[in-house]
């Protein structure tokens, strides 16, 4: 590692550009070549953000009708609005255009869960099958403004459905297909959907999923849904219920294959996308149509620095915003050849991302922390022999990426060749906000680095929630002006967006992060703030498995929270007190954990469940997390003031109890 000693202090390596990306004979010339440049579109896109992206849309986005205003409303009233008169269809402007210009160029690529299962589509057939699924949509009574639950694997059709519910201007909320019945059941029912897009079952490293079975248990309490279209994935027999139920293919032979864009206004909802926040019930984030479509298409070209004949790999699954952004929506905004991958790392092996990156010849890579952690612990021999020189930028997202972590992906994926772009965004925020660019940005290992246009970061003080002003600070990070991807309600609950995201710091956008800046003006995220765990990415309510705990008959009270984990980053501890009569056994603390699987899904897994006597309460009864936090994370000798503790003595009790089962 680079590390400088500078008299006993410790400086950040810094990474230049790498020079092969500068270099005009060996690659395509980023967009932005130089940090001077950045600074000065930056200071363009926040000083005069209409200009900036009345231009940026125009250039990437079609529009069926011109917008006179670009921006209105703010943060005061949570009514932010951009390119109001404008009117686009998401769908036209991720596969007609290209279909028209371009019938033959590939749109998708799947790579299937078996190695060498490989489909292609070109966006002439995309349009023909988004087309004949928006007819199918129409038949079963789907108009503009409904909402449609999609529940399904990695495979192309769930893009389908996506642009397909677009193309008519249904609203859809994909539901991440490792949620439970009961997840689902809660998504559905919360968003009242109409339909259910599914498939069969699943597939994913060798072991099939009952996704068929799963929507059933989910229908038993969702009244709203009408219809259910189910994709033949593996051809597994499947219960039907006649009335509801219909085959995908035998609906679709039906359609007819092409089906006008419905015009959309640019404020008109794209998708919902149901996330985790502070309290129990999941947020419906709703995204529109103009803005979001924008911050994907400008962050692709711009963060990953795409060029017409890249392909383009986005690891993530469709279920979580970073699917959605950077699988469908900003990928095909530019046209571009997308990667569906239906497997994981290491199914059958853990070279399968080598094996991808080679034979697509991938030229942007995009993955989690975890996945980067998981993989470099299983050995580097796994890498030997592939070529991954078709390689340029590679991303990171969804938590803190450790250094060194960002030092292997540097050296074994990227051959210090490549750009690493460390991406920090978030569902709300619809796209990357603060992230390198490739051919401007000196990076350092585990900084996000500076903010991406029209992104003004600021770091508030928690208490006072004044600014931290110039360099070397520590505080919560939040966005001083609206963006145009930024979401724009939660479905149903105004109310519930304005106090999440407006109000805890009143004028800004408060992203729910700590995050510090250096003494180069690098920012830093530390991690959530909030009561959300983010296990291998996945974010998590501690009130979500709480409740879910306290469903089961044994438990009375239930204390989640975040631990820390070398690989997945964090990891679930619960801990319960249980009901008069009931003893604690190891069969119990499975049962529990069982529980939590079942309410919530199996991702959702506490590493550790402690049944215990008491929990650490105030006198007023509040429990004290900070105390678990700290008894967990092996930091017992920092707890600080246990005074105002109702009973001082759990501590020893809670500490003996953790330590025993370690
Ligand atoms: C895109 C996505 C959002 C939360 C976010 C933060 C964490 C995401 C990060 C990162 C550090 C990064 N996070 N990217 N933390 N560095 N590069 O993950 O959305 O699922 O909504 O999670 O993930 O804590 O607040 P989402």
């Amino acid at each position: 590692m680079m590390t400088v000693e500078a008299e006993n202090v410790a400086v950040d390596p810094i990474y230049q550009v790498p020079k092969r990306l500068l270099d005009k004979a060996s690659a395509p010339t980023p967009y932005v070549d130089s940090f001077e440049k950045y600074q000065e579109l930056w200071k363009q896109s926040v000083e005069d953000p209409d200009t900036f992206f009345s231009n940026l849309s125009k250039e990437l986005l079609s529009w069926s009708k011109p917008f006179t205003t670009v921006r209105s409303g703010g943060f005061e009233q949570g009514d932010v609005a951009w390119f109001l008169e404008g009117e686009l269809n998401a769908s036209y402007n991720c596969v007609d255009r290209h279909a028209l210009a371009n019938p033959n160029k590939i749109a998708i690529i799947h790579e299937g869960d078996e190695p060498n299962s490989v489909r292609n589509i070109t966006y002439g057939e995309l349009l023909q099958e988004v087309s004949r699924l928006a007819n199918v949509l129409k038949s079963l009574g789907v108009r503009k403004g409904d909402n449609i639950a999609i529940y399904m694997p990695m495979i192309p059709e769930a893009v389908v459905a996506l642009l397909a519910c677009a193309r008519i201007g249904a609203v859809h909320s994909v539901v991440f297909a490792g949620f439970s019945s009961d997840s689902l059941r809660d998504r559905i029912v919360d968003a009242s959907a109409k339909v259910v897009l599914t498939a069969d079952e699943g597939k994913r490293g060798g072991k099939a999923i009952a996704t068929k079975r799963i929507v059933d248990q989910a229908l038993l309490t969702a009244p709203s849904v009408e219809s259910v279209l189910v994709f033949r994935r593996t051809g597994a027999d499947v219960p039907w219920t006649n009335g509801r139920d219909l085959w995908w293919h035998d609906e679709m032979a039906k359609a007819r294959p092409y089906c006008a864009p419905e015009p959309m206004n640019a404020e008109d909802p794209l998708f919902l996308l149901y996330t985790s926040g502070s309290t129990g019930t999941p947020k419906g984030v709703m995204h529109t149509t103009g803005g979001y479509l924008l911050g994907a298409g400008a962050t692709v070209k711009y963060i990953f620095d795409y060029h017409p004949d890249d392909i383009f790999a986005c690891m993530a699954d469709i279920g979580w915003i970073t699917g959605h952004t950077y699988i469908v929506y900003g990928p095909l905004t530019l046209g571009a050849t997308t990667l569906l991958f239906e497997s994981t790392p290491t199914y059958p092996t853990p070279s399968r991302f080598w094996e991808v990156v080679q034979q697509h010849k991938v030229t942007q890579f995009y993955t989690a922390p975890t996945a980067i952690r998981a993989l470099r612990r299983l050995g580097d021999k796994w890498l030997d022999g592939y070529d991954l020189s078709t390689l340029r930028v590679i991303g990171s997202v969804g938590e803190p990426i450790n250094p060194e972590a960002w030092e292997w992906y540097n050296e074994m994926v990227g051959k210090k060749n490549c750009a690493v772009v460390d991406t920090y965004w978030q569902t709300e925020t619809g796209s990357i906000i603060v992230t390198p660019l490739p051919g401007a940005i000196a990076t350092k290992p585990g900084s996000a680095t500076f903010p991406f246009f029209g992104i003004k970061p600021v770091i508030l003080d928690p208490t006072s929630g004044k600014e931290l002003e110039g360099n070397d600070v520590t505080g919560v990070l939040a966005v001083a002006q609206p963006w145009p991807s930024m979401a724009r309600t939660v479905y149903n609950n105004h109310h519930r967006y304005l106090d999440t995201y407006l109000r805890p710091y009143k004028g800004y956008y408060f992203t729910g992060d700590g995050a510090s800046r250096d003494k180069d003006g690098y920012i830093w995220i530390r991690g959530r703030v909030d009561d959300v765990i983010n296990v291998s990415g996945h974010r998590l309510s501690t009130a979500e498995i709480e409740s879910a705990l306290i469903l089961h008959h044994s438990v009375a009270e239930a204390a989640v929270i975040g631990g820390h984990d070398d690989l997945t980053g964090q990891c679930i501890h619960a801990f319960t007190t249980l009901k008069p009569n009931i003893e604690d056994s190891e069969g119990l603390e499975k049962e529990l954990a069982l529980q939590v699987r079942k309410v919530i899904g199996p991702f959702a897994t506490p590493k550790a469940i402690y049944c215990v006597n008491d929990l650490p309460k105030t006198r007023s009864g509040k429990i004290m997390r900070r105390i678990l936090r700290k008894i967990v994370n092996n930091e017992a000798d920092q707890l600080g003031d246990t005074s105002t503790l109702a009973d001082p003595s759990v501590v020893d009790m809670l500490i003996e109890k953790v330590k025993s089962s370690q």
